[in-house]
């Protein structure tokens, strides 16, 4: 049978009536192997990016959205709200459409990438740009939500990270078991929880016979979880991650301490050169964001970290067209020329 999306094709890890399903097939997404990055390491690990840019919207929001939507319909809900650094506005915008919901969204203004707020716009949503941060944004839904009937659907909202979980399952079909390290960004901090859920239940059910250690990387202007106290102004120039107080902190840690592994951060420069790497070496274009898992295996290989031969899997957790302007920032500009073969010639080398 084709590809259903994540809830129908692992439906007994759901609690759901299947005609309430909304979903766009999210899910299936590859799991790349790595041909440079993972190879160029002293002591060389079996990498691989299971790359998230794939899904209908562009991120592994869309896993947590089909659920979260599905349930809101399920539970006769009409309108959804959520605050976003902009995947799950996107996310929530696109699967409140399909199932006749309406939906609010509030951004902080101007620290939003440009396909996300596009996203959310053309999908309908109701779109609300604050003088403020997404910790700001998060506050003041969460107080709507309680105060009048609309579902929230940032990660507070448990169903999002049981459709989120389906990642760790996808990698364990495909690996047959789980890999030795999972490494993720960590902004909010709920897919990193997500994860380690779905492996605890995937080896609670016998499908595979050992767990993961959990590897999170925040980027270092916004990073309260490695430093242990809320960020007020959170920084960084990978603005998905641009997160002082995350929801999911303490699910994070029980996440790192339970399986052995660490959070730690990396400098927005380790963020880009990540994304660069990743760009013109593997091929795969993710957003600045979603690199700062692969900034983070680099670190921790330079520090001498791995032994050699670990299977290691980073979460690539948004497209890299999610963000327009820092690829054209971050890369050789074209060069403009009149259409004459020799001086054409000459910028190719030839
Ligand atoms: C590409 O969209 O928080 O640690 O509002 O878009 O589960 O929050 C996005 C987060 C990593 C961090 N990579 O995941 C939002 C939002 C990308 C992201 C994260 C986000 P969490």
């Amino acid at each position: 049978m084709s590809w259903q999306g994540i809830v129908k094709h692992y439906i007994d890890f759901f609690s759901i009536d299947e005609k309430n399903i909304i979903t766009l097939l999210e899910g299936n997404t590859p799991l790349i192997p790595s041909v440079c990055i993972g190879k160029s390491f002293e002591r060389p690990i079996n990498l691989f990016f299971k790359y998230e840019g794939l899904n209908p919207t562009g991120s592994f929001k869309d896993r947590g959205m089909t659920y979260a939507i599905s349930k809101a319909v399920e539970s006769g809900s009409k309108a959804v709200i959520c605050a976003s650094t902009g995947n799950t506005s996107a996310s929530a915008a696109a699967y409140s459409a399909r199932a006749g919901l309406k939906c609010i969204v509030l951004i902080p203004e101007g620290k939003i990438a440009l396909g996300k707020l596009s996203q959310a716009m053309i999908h309908g949503a109701k779109v609300i740009q604050i003088k403020g941060n997404f910790d700001d944004a998060l506050k003041i839904v969460k107080e709507i939500s309680e105060k009048y009937p609309i579902t929230l659907v940032n990660s507070l909202n448990p169903h999002r990270l049981e459709g989120q979980k389906t990642g760790a399952f996808e990698i364990c079909d495909v690996l047959k078991n789980a890999p030795d390290y999972h490494c993720l960004p960590v902004g909010n901090a709920g897919n990193i929880s997500a994860y380690w859920m779905g492996y605890k239940e995937y080896r609670s059910c016998g499908k595979i016979n050992s767990l993961p250690k959990m590897l999170g990387f925040q980027a270092e202007g916004s990073a309260p979880i490695v430093r242990g106290y809320p960020i007020e102004k959170p920084e960084t120039i990978a603005t998905a991650i641009r997160i002082g107080n995350p929801a999911s902190w303490d699910k994070a840690v029980k996440a790192r301490d339970e399986s052995g592994g660490l959070i730690d951060m990396v400098s927005d420069d380790e963020i880009i050169k990540a994304y660069k790497l990743l760009a013109e070496k593997e091929g795969v274009f993710c957003e600045p964001a979603s690199s700062a898992s692969v900034a983070g295996i680099i670190k921790l290989s330079e520090r001498g970290f791995f032994q050699g031969g670990e299977t290691v899997v980073c979460t690539l957790t948004g497209h890299g067209l999610k963000d327009p302007d820092n690829a054209i920032a971050n890369s050789e500009k074209p060069s403009s020329i009149e259409p004459n073969i020799s001086d054409i010639l000459k910028i190719i080398g030839l």
